[in-house]
Parts: structure tokens; sequence; C-alpha cells
């Protein structure tokens, strides 16, 4: 077994090997302290939320697979479930809720009218658990999103209606940044889109330009709050026709000034969004990160460090871009430990920013500026065979939290206490 001992005895000779092609481990694990993700709620049991004792997915816009036993099926059971999950990752991190998650004591509360009271017990338990929230329109599974349409329908009545739930939804995040002392990041993203060929782009696009612009027309006081808007190629449904493409949100965002939210898994299967990072932030502010991981059609499988989440810290890293890009992961499958997945996604996630902070940025920006090209592409390789591992067991070991494969039988214990029963 892995003792305290032996992780510090192998995280001085990492830190030694580190120091030889001159990189400071503590100075990188400092890093990585300040990084704060911001944990998604609908992890906890699906995207289902709790607006009726039974709440189900229905109506448009959002599918998940799977029947793990256990999802949290009340507001304390998730919040149960989320502690656990934070007591198992290093660092301090962020909650993101959506709008279906208030706590409406068990009235039918419609869309466009939740307010803030459905959410103070969420904001006192971020302030018991020392933690700040982001917040989320939900303008989905509902039956005024089942034609498909919602900021973008060609019914007025319909359009009306979810945009007083947006604005309602940006008044409850300012709430939640003023209570909490932290800028509450307010994410939209609609399902808008058809399944084939449209022949009216057009219309659809006008209208929901005219939407954004009558939601952010409210501007709250104070500044407690900041808009991001979501793009996406296709969905399930959706695959001839998103309303809110990458080239809609990017020209919103920019002549708006709004956040634009790069979700990993909303773009060509094979596109990757690291090269993005330092063209958009020549023009906006700040950025919002979905890290997830798309699979062939789906583009929500638990995160994993793979070379897309490396390629995306390093090019944040290498942009010094952490205090403008703002961190959220967004995955949810249902065929799985679902405190595990959310733990093991982080954990990925913050794996890759430390690989991305423990590389000789200096070194191989001066490699780069002489023209040795060589060099610069030894060096890249060379990092691959560093005792990553080493920094990152001890980094947990500092932050006191499970180590390593530990994580599993953590994980197994708690399904048999708590989830495995309900
Ligand atoms: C859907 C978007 C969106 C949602 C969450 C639940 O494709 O990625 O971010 O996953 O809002
Ligand atoms: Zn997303």
């Amino acid at each position: 077994m892995t003792t305290d001992t032996t992780i510090e005895k192998t995280y001085n000779l990492a830190k030694e090997k580190y120091a030889e092609i001159g990189v400071d481990t503590q100075k990188a694990m400092d890093a990585l302290s300040e990084i704060s993700i911001s944990l998604h709620c609908w992890q906890g049991d699906d995207v289902g939320g709790f607006e009726t004792p039974e709440a189900e997915l229905g109506g448009g816009g959002i599918q998940v697979t799977g029947n793990y036993p256990g999802k949290a099926r009340t507001v304390d059971e998730l919040r149960k479930d989320a502690e656990k999950a934070f007591s198992l990752i290093p660092g301090n991190h962020r909650f993101n809720l959506h709008a279906i998650y208030g706590e409406f004591g068990g009235k039918q509360v419609d869309r466009n009218e939740i307010s803030e009271e459905h959410f103070k017990g969420w904001i006192d338990w971020a302030k018991d658990i020392g933690i700040k929230l982001d917040f989320n329109a939900t303008c989905f599974s509902h039956p005024k999103a089942a034609d498909g349409f919602t900021l973008s329908s060609k019914d007025a009545s319909i359009r009306k209606f979810w945009i007083e739930h947006v604005i309602q939804c940006r008044g409850i995040a300012s709430f939640m940044g003023k209570e909490l002392g932290s800028d509450c990041i307010h994410n939209l993203w609609i399902p808008d889109g058809m399944k084939d060929i449209p022949v009216d782009r057009w219309t659809h696009r006008e209208l929901l330009k005219s939407s954004l612009d009558e939601i952010f027309s409210t501007i709250f006081f104070p500044h407690t709050m900041k808009d991001a808007i979501e793009s996406k190629l296709f969905g399930i449904g959706s695959e001839a026709f998103v309303v809110g493409s990458h080239e809609f949100y990017l020209g919103y965002a920019i002549t708006n000034k709004k956040i634009p939210c790069y979700d990993l898994g909303h773009f060509h299967p094979t596109e990757s969004i690291a090269d993005k990072i330092s063209s958009t932030l020549q023009f906006v502010d700040e950025l919002l990160l979905h890290v997830s991981r798309g699979v062939r059609w789906d583009s929500d499988h638990t995160v994993i460090l793979n070379d897309e989440n490396k390629a995306v810290a390093e090019e944040i890293v290498r942009a010094n871009a952490l205090k403008k890009v703002h961190i959220a992961l967004d995955f949810f499958d249902a065929s799985l430990n679902r405190i595990g997945a959310w733990v093991l996604g982080t954990r990925a996630t913050l794996k890759a920013f430390l690989l991305a902070l423990l590389q000789p940025n200096d070194k191989l920006k001066q490699a780069e500026e002489k023209g040795d090209y060589f060099a610069r592409l030894a060096l890249l390789e060379e990092m691959k065979t560093k005792p990553f591992g080493a920094v990152w067991d001890y980094y947990c070991l500092k932050n006191e939290v499970v180590v390593g494969e530990g994580l599993i039988s953590d994980v197994h214990r708690y399904e048999k206490d708590v989830t495995g029963n309900r």
C-alpha cells in the first residue's frame, strides 16, 4: 500500500526531475489551487431537477441514457452527494445550478414564475460549506419546448414565456452573486433547431437575436452576475439545424460584450476548441468552458484526461488566461456511479491543468523564438514521460483528499452506505 511517506518521497524525486528542466512544482501546485471549477448539479440526477415530485426529463432538448441505481431524488440527497463529491476533489470549487433545481415546496411553479425565494436554501447551503454558485436558465424539458423552439420560436407567446424565464433566471443569478460575494455566471443554452433541412434559418436566427436583446436589456444592480451564451453544432433531433450556432453566438458575444461558452462536445467531432481560445480572447474579455467529452453523436460523456482536455488546458496556461476563462463541467451518463463520475471528471480536468502548469513554458517559448523547432518538439516530447503522477498524488495528499485508486473504494463505500439504499 502507498503510504504518505512513499508519496512524499516519490514527490521529492519528481520535484528534482522537474527542477532539472526549469519547472517549479510548488509554483505549479499553487497556481492549480487557484483554479475553481464549477461542478454541474445535474450530474447528480441525470438533469432531472425538482419541479415536480417525480421530475423526469420530457419535452425536448436533452437526453440521458442509463439507469444506474441511486440517483438523488431530493434536494437534500443531491446536496449530500455533492458534498461527498467535493470531499474527494482537491481545492475549492463552485456549484452550478439549473433553474429546475429550485425548492418549490411541492407547488407547481412554472418556469416564468421562479424567483430568488426558490434558491435561498441553495444559497444557505453554499454559505455553510463555503462555496460559490453559478446558474443556468432551463429552456428544455418542458411542454413549451416540445416543438423544438424556445427563444427563436415563430410563436410569439412561446417566445414571451422563455424570455420571461431567462429574465427571472438572470435576477436569481444576480441575487446569488450578491449573497455569496462572487459574480455568478449565468449561462444560456437553448435546444432550438430542426432534425431535417430547414428552409427558413434566417427568421429563427433573427428572432433569437431579438429575444436576446430583450433579455439582456434588463440590467441588474449591483453587477453580481455575468452572462454567458452557449453554442452547439448539432444535437439529437437537431442534426440539420441549430439556431444558436457558434458563429451566431460568437457574433452576438463580441457585439454585445457577453461571454461565449464553448462546450467541448459541441463542435465537429474532430474539431478542437484549444485553438479557439487565443483567437476568441482577442475580442472578448472572458470565456466560459463546458468541459465535456464528445463520443460520436453524444456530447456529454464523463470527462477523462485525454488529448483534447490537455490541449485546452495548455492553451489557457500559455495564453496566461487562467483569470479570463471560467471552467465549468458538463457531462452526464446515467450508466455509472454518479458521484464517481463527478469526481473522476473534475479530477481529470484538474490533472489537465496541472500537466499544463508543469511545462517549461519559458524554455519552450525561447526555443520557438530562436527558430529551434527541434528543441521545442523534443522538450514537448520529454514532458510526456516526466513523473507527473507523483506531483498529482502529492497535491491530493496535501489537500487532504484520497490519493489514486483509493478513490474507487471510497466511492463504493458511499454507494453501499448511502446511494445503494435509495
Ligand atoms: C446541452 C448543453 C447544456 C446542457 C446543460 C444541462 O447540449 O451542453 O450546457 O448540457 O445546460
Ligand atoms: Zn454544455
